[in-house]
């Protein structure tokens, strides 16, 4: 069994500075050797290099802010991630931002037509060219793959090959007004905290896992935005948000993903080591690269 970690320092789909440093830190960290460590082969060949077209160059598209790159950088990882997967390797992508997901997916969805998505998010990242507010395409990257809103020819290339009852999400609490339209408008379900508090972590993942792998036979691309976690969990995220998972609810979530025995990709993404203080940004990381050892087999006896 073998891990191939891309690490993609990017931040174009957000405004804020230093989520690029993300996999950097998480691969300084020691990740590469601690799932070496859980017996895994890890290909690790340096970190991406994403020549910055600049702003001058890539002015908005209608809302969408950094259009060219963001679109330009995902379909570079889309081919990377998706040669991984053909190559029977798991792809663990080091995020940057979460838009690079519209990469990773798209990868993944090559390999694995049938693939299921686990969203571990406090946002719902499925806004469209027409309801975004922010511009952002982070908080964007499930329409594209969906297929959902107006076409963006920049993005042209991104194939709508996610199904919305393929899709599930796990930790929202920050959901934009358009995006609960777009949720239940496809009958997208969604476990936000309300469901946590109510039925636990454990049930809450085996109904998310019922809802898309009922069978527990399709691949399964976990998607892990670590502002998922509570603030106190995960302070170095660029879009924190109060009344989060607790470090045991983020960790069972890739525990039991892991158990399944169908995950066939991993992302880590949103670290921002810039953010807050060194002890916050330490803790973050360590965070970052605990969460996919735990989806990559770590056990806790
Ligand atoms: C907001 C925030 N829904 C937006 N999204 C974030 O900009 O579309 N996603 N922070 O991670
Ligand atoms: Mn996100
Ligand atoms: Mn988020
Ligand atoms: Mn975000």
């Amino acid at each position: 069994k073998t891990v191939a970690i891309v690490g993609c320092p990017f931040r174009g789909g957000q405004a804020k500075l230093g989520v690029d440093k993300g996999p950097i830190r998480l691969v300084e960290a020691g990740l590469p050797q601690q799932l070496a460590e859980l017996g895994w082969d890890v290909k690790f060949d340096g970190h991406h290099q994403f020549e910055d077209i600049g702003t001058e160059n890539d002015p908005p598209i209608g809302k969408l802010k950094n259009p060219r790159f963001v679109s330009r950088v995902c379909k570079a990882v889309a081919q990377v991630v998706g040669d991984h997967a053909k190559k029977g390797q798991l792809p663990l992508t080091l995020g940057g931002d979460h838009s690079l997901a519209m990469g990773t997916i798209s990868g993944t969805l090559e390999k694995y037509p049938d693939a299921c998505v686990i969203w571990v998010d406090a946002h719902a990242d499925i806004n469209t060219a027409e309801t975004t507010d922010s511009g952002n395409i982070h908080g964007m990257p499930l329409s594209f793959l969906l297929g959902i809103g107006p076409k963006v020819d920049e993005f042209a290339w991104v194939q709508p090959l996610l199904k919305p009852h393929r899709l599930v999400y796990i930790g929202l609490r920050d959901v934009d007004a358009g995006e609960r339209r777009i949720l239940k408008e496809h009958g997208i379900k969604a476990f936000s905290m309300h469901e946590v508090d109510k039925y636990g972590i454990g049930r809450v993942v085996e109904m998310a896992l019922d809802h898309v792998n009922p069978g527990r036979t399709l691949p399964v691309h976990l998607s892990f935005d670590v502002d998922a976690l509570d603030p106190t969990v995960a302070p170095s995220t660029g879009t924190p948000v109060r009344g989060g998972l607790t470090f045991r609810e983020g960790h069972y979530i890739c525990e039991a993903v892991y158990e399944t025995g169908c995950l066939v990709a991993l992302d880590i993404m949103e670290v921002n080591p810039s953010l807050a203080d060194q002890a916050s940004v330490e803790q973050t990381v360590a965070v970052g690269c605990s969460l996919a050892r735990s989806a990559l087999g770590e056990t806790l006896l």
